[in-house]
């Protein structure tokens, strides 16, 4: 199968390039594509050199299917062209994930409102991805009524950047900046723009995206999202309230026996997630497990994963694969 990476200098095209190759998803061709400035530039597919392309040159290649990772102006004016000329494309930018003609997926979460016709599908944000696929089977079980969720994430789901920045300031040296203020010893409780409302534009993602997902407008979210200097991943504290009791120990089972999820939970050894064990996994992992004891029906957890993996670009290529397995791609 010809597969298009559209953006694959950046850090998400980097990692799906790495993640296709791990998975050893059916790539006959590499088509990388990137803006013009990146244009001739080699990137490596499995011991191979490819040229980037342009983003025409992308669309006449004819790859059964594009992942997106190039930002929101550039998927909103190229996704369709791909789309009409009979590309599958899988955006990891925000510009379709509200629309409500495209599909917003997280293969453990929905996978089955995919379906053929779908030419353009959207992949929800990192800090959406890991905390639905942890929410998901307590959903089933007990009914999510309201999650109130902070999350501290890492400076990769900004971009190289920001990476450049907070090593810079570690080690002393003068650079561009990706923050109004220093990253390093620090934590920025703004996460993209400002909106009327006072929240940031990333939580207002995770509130309305994990409706969509989920299927269930009545769930209510309220989140706080935090960039701290750590490069593994994103954490989130997570409160949920269910709609009945639930037991610790069920819902311990539950998490463990659900697709990708791996629980790390163990006080008295202090085990618990960390970015330092997510970094370079594909699962979300779940800890810190214990009853809110001050409200009924209310569960407190710690949720950790790769931003750049299960919160980019491994859920676009598990969407390609769900697509392969349906035949609904190639
Ligand atoms: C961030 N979730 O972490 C956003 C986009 N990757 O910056």
């Amino acid at each position: 199968m010809k597969v298009a990476v559209v953006g694959a200098t950046g850090l998400v095209g980097t990692k799906m390039l790495q993640v296709l190759a791990e998975r050893n998803f059916p790539v006959d061709e590499l088509v990388p594509v990137a803006s013009e400035r990146s244009v001739g530039k080699e990137v490596d597919f499995k011991g191979k050199k490819y040229k980037v392309v342009s983003m025409q040159d992308g669309i006449d290649a004819k790859p059964a299917v594009a992942l997106f990772s190039a930002g929101g102006s550039t998927s909103l004016e190229w996704a369709p062209k791909y789309a009409a000329a009979g590309i599958t494309v899988i955006d990891n930018s925000s510009a379709w994930r509200m629309d409500p003609t495209k599909p917003l997926v997280v293969p453990e979460v929905n996978a089955d409102v995919l379906t053929v016709n779908d030419k353009i599908i959207a992949n929800p944000n990192c800090s959406t991805i890991q905390m639905v696929v942890a929410l998901q089977p307590l959903h089933k079980k007990y009914g999510v009524k309201r999650v109130v969720v902070s999350t501290y994430q890492s400076v990769t789901g900004t971009g190289k950047k920001a990476v450049d920045q907070l090593f810079n300031e570690r080690e002393g040296r003068q650079g561009e900046m990706a923050y109004k203020y220093a990253i390093d010893l620090n934590a920025l409780p703004q996460i993209d723009v400002f909106l009327d409302n006072g929240y940031t534009k990333e939580e207002m993602k995770m509130v309305n995206e994990t409706k969509k997902i989920m299927q269930d407008d009545s769930i209510k979210v309220t989140a706080t999202t935090v960039r701290i200097p750590v490069m593994g991943g994103h954490s989130e504290s997570v409160n949920v309230e269910f709609g009945k009791d639930y037991d610790l120990n069920e819902v311990r089972e539950l998490l463990c026996t659900s697709p990708s999820i791996i629980v790390q939970d163990d006080p008295s050894q202090q085990v618990y997630p960390m970015p330092l064990w997510a970094h370079e996994k594909d699962e979300v992992f779940v800890g810190r497990l214990r009853r809110d004891e001050t409200q009924p029906n209310t569960l407190n957890m710690w949720i950790v994963s790769d931003n750049l993996r299960k919160g980019a670009a491994t859920n676009a290529v598990q969407i390609a694969e769900y697509l392969v397995g349906k035949n609904m791609l190639g």
